[in-house]
């Protein structure tokens, strides 16, 4: 197992592309979740990849669930919760105002997640253990999750990729500075938007692992490199971190110097962006390689 996520992965009902969500009467169902989204970026792009996480017994879990093996994703350490429900996001879809995004994820069987659950046999063989800040933020339960999921890592000598993704409906900013910060520290990988550190009062320069910023005019740096957004049309910038973060791990799992890592990010990010849901427009190796080639032309 290359891999290894943990997190709350949704039923995500999408409107149609571009109708305000009030006005939506037609949706598509998807899936939604950072880290499964990384874990589905990941195995396209032909890694191992093990999801862990809790789902409830109903038919949005089983269909989550069912979405995720399609994906080639080790599900095996699955909880199915019979007690709580799964968690929902309804959203809309539009390439330039702000998305509407609304989530029926309190209480969620996800959010029940408890350090207890977590064993060292979860993560056994894992070069990279994978996590966003919305983990620890689901409940305090699974903000002691995290953190032992963290000992667990760095007990197991993985690395730990960490995007502090901050969702200002999941906490106030006081409580994403007191659960999320400390965990970017301990992360030997962060992906991390200007705006985030900024509100988590993080100096990336400060971190002892390695740093991606994720800057406002879209470009992406680390280790004194930089790598422009490639020019794509965007349908929906929904999911681009999530795909960001796979292209970049892809690279660093096979050995890639940071530069490659970089511009595979890019390219991930701007294939996803092109389609409406999270997870379609992640691409295989050969169609990884084809939107390189393409982009390479396009800039000659
Ligand atoms: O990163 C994309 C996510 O925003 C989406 O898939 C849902 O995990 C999610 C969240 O909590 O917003």
């Amino acid at each position: 197992m290359s891999v290894v996520v943990c997190g709350e992965a949704m039923l995500l009902m999408l409107a149609e592309p571009g109708v305000p969500l009030e006005r939506a009467t037609a949706f598509r169902r998807s899936i939604a979740g950072a880290e499964s989204n990384v874990a589905a970026g990941l195995a396209r792009l032909g890694h191992e990849a093990r999801w862990l996480g809790r789902l409830g017994a109903d038919p949005a879990g089983k269909a989550v669930l069912a979405m995720l093996r399609a994906e080639g994703i080790d599900t095996r350490h699955a909880v199915v919760d019979p007690d709580a429900p799964t968690g929902l996001l309804l959203r809309d879809s539009h390439p330039a105002r702000a998305i509407d995004v609304q989530y029926y994820r309190a209480g969620s069987a996800a959010s029940r997640l408890a350090p207890g659950e977590l064993t060292p046999e979860m993560l056994r063989g894992a070069r990279i253990v994978h996590v966003t800040g919305i983990t620890p933020m689901l409940s305090g339960s699974a903000h002691q999750a995290t953190l032992r999921l963290f000992d667990l890592a760095e007990q197991a000598g993985a690395t730990i990729s960490f995007d502090p993704n901050v969702r200002l409906k999941l906490g106030p900013p006081g409580r994403w500075r007191e659960r999320v910060a400390p965990l970017l520290a301990r992360a030997g990988v962060v992906f991390a938007g200007e705006d985030e550190l900024e509100l988590l009062g993080v100096d990336p320069a400060g971190l002892p692992g390695l740093a991606v910023v994720k800057h406002r005019d879209k470009s992406a740096s680390c280790a004194g490199l930089r790598q422009e957004a490639f020019p794509v049309p965007v349908t929906d910038p929904v999911g681009a971190g999530d795909a960001f973060a796979a292209g970049f791990l892809s690279g660093l799992l096979r050995g890639e110097p940071y530069e490659v890592c970089l511009r595979e990010a890019a390219a991930v990010a701007a294939l996803v962006v092109q389609c409406a849901d999270d997870t379609s427009g992640l691409p295989d190796r050969a169609g990884l390689e084809r939107a390189l080639a393409a982009f390479t032309s396009a800039g000659e």
